[in-house]
């Protein structure tokens, strides 16, 4: 029971960064994080070494994919060390105004915002912010979900919020970051630490959720 729900719960991510023994590979798919900017491995939050990144005012770079291209769920576990203007998780896209994009904080507020651009010369007007701002310090296990033109921010395992969101794309992503922003000079990029970042090409339900929550690593 338990191996067969691991099993189909492996097949379903289409990308894994576990992060452990100082690796940022994707386990998955090959995806593999490169170059680096302001990163550093530290332990993760169970106090295992080399098994989590910080990021300090720097970022990664994603290889391009088609990451995401209908309904998606990308989750991570995050602790924000320092606020920063619209500072990101993940900016992804083919430029600025054709992005899956999520910030940790909406403005200076540390409460996080989705969006997602959709062929266009301008922002999307759809956007999810949540009204609880993260605390600097603590960690979360943060879930962003689209899911046939809505989009669901989890908190915890726990719906924070919902409302309407642009599609994606269906398209090789070539400018895709953890932590930087597309907006350069406008915002940081991100003061956070992040560990076991997952993307799965379909929408996950609310106690898939949980469980991945709850997982012990
Ligand atoms: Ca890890």
């Amino acid at each position: 029971m338990v191996v067969r729900d691991l099993l189909a719960g492996y097949l379903r991510e289409i990308h894994y960064w576990p992060i452990f023994n100082s690796s940022t590979n994707d386990i998955i798919s090959n995806a593999d994080l490169y170059e680096p900017h302001n990163a550093f491995f530290i332990p993760n939050r169970m106090g295992f070494p080399n098994s989590a990144i910080s990021l300090l005012r720097g970022y990664y770079n994603l290889p391009p994919r088609n990451y995401f291209n209908g309904d998606f769920t990308i989750m991570t576990w995050v602790k924000l060390t320092d606020s920063g203007h619209f500072q990101r998780f993940i900016d992804c896209g083919i430029d600025k105004y054709k992005a899956v994009y999520i910030s940790l904080s909406s403005g200076l507020t540390n409460k996080p915002h989705f969006k997602i651009s959709y062929d266009s010369d301008r922002e999307s007007f759809y956007a999810l912010v949540s009204d609880n701002s993260l605390v600097i310090g603590v960690w979360y296990h943060l879930t962003f979900i689209f899911k046939e033109n809505f989009g669901y921010y989890y908190r915890n395992g726990v719906l924070d919020k919902s409302g309407i969101l642009d599609h994606p794309m269906n398209i090789t992503r070539t400018i895709c970051y953890l932590g930087k922003s597309q907006y350069t000079g406008a915002d940081p990029d991100i003061s956070a630490d992040f560990d076991e970042i997952k993307i799965f090409n379909r929408a996950l339900n609310a106690d898939e959720i949980f469980r991945e929550y709850k997982k012990p690593f």
